[in-house]
């Protein structure tokens, strides 16, 4: 497994439509490693492949609550070609935060629970129901695979407050 670079706002591959995986095959399985060793050490909850480069509908997430020094209560999972099939009518708001947008947090209101289908590292089709933070992670990461950043669900004069302030910020870090 590698650590792979994670890529920040504004590269173009967090702003591209990623296209379907054909096939759940060894090169996608090692893929997949490489995003949760990747979202492990970062550290975050989920990963999306387009932020490290790869525009190919899959995500990683574990959402799976853990003291320091508990790496044997990991509970990574694998969504490849994801759809999500059913959204709640009912909304919640979440702080949110995402790798590609370093040390920006904003509430984001979304539906409580969705249902999605998958494939599976192993390729097999699955369904689940979520709520609570992983049903936030899943539209998340979800997307990603669409170009879509969490800030986009500001208003827009939150988001551009927002993005300015992050990129004053990105341009101090990067002078010094
Ligand atoms: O690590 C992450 N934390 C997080 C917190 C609230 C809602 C969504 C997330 S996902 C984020 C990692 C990330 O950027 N995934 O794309
Ligand atoms: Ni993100």
């Amino acid at each position: 497994m590698t650590k792979r670079e994670i890529y920040l706002v504004p590269d173009a591959c967090l702003r591209t439509k990623c296209e379907p995986v054909a096939e759940v095959n060894d090169e996608i399985r090692a893929l997949a490693d490489d995003m949760l060793e990747t979202m492990y050490a970062a550290p975050g909850i989920g990963l999306a492949a387009p932020q490290i480069g790869v525009t190919k509908r899959l995500f990683v997430l574990d959402v799976a609550e853990r003291e320091a020094g508990e790496e044997d209560k990991k509970e990574p999972m694998v969504f490849i070609n994801p759809k999500i099939t059913w959204a709640s009518e009912e909304t919640s708001f979440y702080q949110e935060g995402c790798l590609s947008i370093p040390d920006v947090y904003e509430d984001v209101e979304r539906p409580e629970r969705v249902r999605v289908s998958y494939l599976d590292r192993d390729g097999k089709e699955c369904e689940i129901e979520a709520d609570g933070l992983l049903a936030t992670c899943i539209q998340h990461e979800y997307d990603h695979l669409d170009g879509v950043l969490f800030v986009d669900h500001l208003s827009r004069l939150k988001r551009e407050r927002t993005m300015k302030k992050y990129s004053k910020a990105q341009k101090a870090k990067n002078s010094d």
